[in-house]
């Protein structure tokens, strides 16, 4: 299987817009010569740091500026998110991540609190997993050295289509935290949302970034938007399941050993449109009745789905390149 970070827009374009049975087929295929089809990993999201957040992203019910339901909390402490991973590791879940409503990580006493959660996590086993906004090379570096096996910072849209959803940071300030975050020899985990209102070009465009850079994330997050009442984006439609399909499969072709999460939006997606997103290559999901603030299918629904399908849930660290120290 060769490893492409050359792709242009034109030959992603071409795969994106194949009839989608072939196009699911396509996927499918690369996705069982590479990974066990019946394996789905199962992760779960805390929100350790909830709502007041500075930036002004459009879809995001924690972004201060808007009148959400969030309850905003400041930094949880570490017992109690150790606690969370405890119950996550029992009910199967393989990886734990902790997201922040930060703009950007501050060298300062939660930073601290957060270094230890990362120790404590990794110490029980689990791939553990932050997002926490941007991220300079040294702090990158101490996440590392607490243990910290994979770094969260989405992409979110194309480079074109950016500004009209965040105008507080740019496209260049999220790719150079993941250059730090590839630099410090942490996973990758970056991806976007779909149904913000980009066009099919921007989707395209967005896989094309990802897909070129110097390596692929180890784990690309297809989110569909979960629009919340007080964000800009409340009135956005839902996407099609085809949508969804579309964007999994072409990422699974073109990105063909990253772990493809079908992330948020599962709340209003059927098992058979689900099972879809599995067919066409996704192998990861989050788990647990929330994400990070909006609902999630409830965990006895998923265990449901697994059993319906076949599914099993994959084993932490498996298959993935070992990060050297
Ligand atoms: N504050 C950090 C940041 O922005 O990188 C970390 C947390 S942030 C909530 C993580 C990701 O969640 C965002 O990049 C976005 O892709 C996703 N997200 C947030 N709100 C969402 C929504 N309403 N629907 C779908 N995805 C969403
Ligand atoms: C990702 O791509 N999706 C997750 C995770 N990375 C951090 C977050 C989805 C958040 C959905 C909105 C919420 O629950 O607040
Ligand atoms: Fe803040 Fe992250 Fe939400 Fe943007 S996505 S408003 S940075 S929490």
């Amino acid at each position: 299987m060769t490893i492409r970070n050359d792709w242009t827009k034109e030959e992603i374009s071409e795969i994106f817009h194949s009839p989608v049975l072939d196009l699911i087929h396509r996927a499918g295929t690369i996705h069982r010569e590479i990974n066990d089809p019946s394996e789905v990993q199962v992760c779960t999201l805390l929100s350790v740091k909830t709502g007041g957040c500075p930036e002004d992203c459009s879809y995001c019910p924690q972004a201060a500026r808007y009148h959400t339901d969030v309850d905003v909390h400041k930094l949880m402490d570490v017992e109690e998110v150790l606690e969370n991973a405890q119950n996550a590791r029992d009910s199967g879940s393989t990886r734990f991540c902790m997201g922040a409503a930060w703009r950007e990580v501050r060298d300062n006493s939660d930073f601290d609190k957060v270094l230890e959660m990362v120790k404590g996590v990794n110490k029980m086993g689990l791939e553990v997993c932050c997002t926490l906004g941007m991220l300079t090379d040294e702090q990158a570096m101490k996440l590392k050295e607490a243990g910290l096996y994979a770094y969260n910072h989405n992409l979110d849209t194309s480079e074109e289509f950016y500004g009209e959803i965040i105008s507080t940071r740019t496209y260049d300030d999220r790719l150079e935290t993941l250059e730090n975050v590839r630099n410090a020899k942490i996973s990758v985990c970056s991806g976007g949302i779909i149904g913000m209102g980009e066009t099919t070009e921007d989707r395209i465009g967005m896989l094309h970034t990802l897909s070129n850079l110097p390596e692929h994330p180890e784990s690309v997050p297809v989110n569909a938007l979960v629009p919340v009442e007080g964000t800009p984006l409340e009135e956005q439609e839902k996407v099609s399941v085809w949508e969804m399909v579309r964007m999994i499969a072409t990422a699974r072709i073109i990105m063909p050993k990253a772990m493809v999460r079908l992330s948020a939006g599962r709340i209003r997606m059927t098992v058979e449109e689900q099972a879809l997103c599995f067919l066409a290559g996704a192998n990861s999901i989050f788990a647990g009745d929330k994400l990070l603030t909006t609902p999630n299918p409830e965990v006895d629904a998923d265990k449901k789905m697994f059993q319906t399908l076949n599914l099993r849930p994959r084993e932490a660290f498996k298959n993935t390149p070992i990060l050297s120290e």
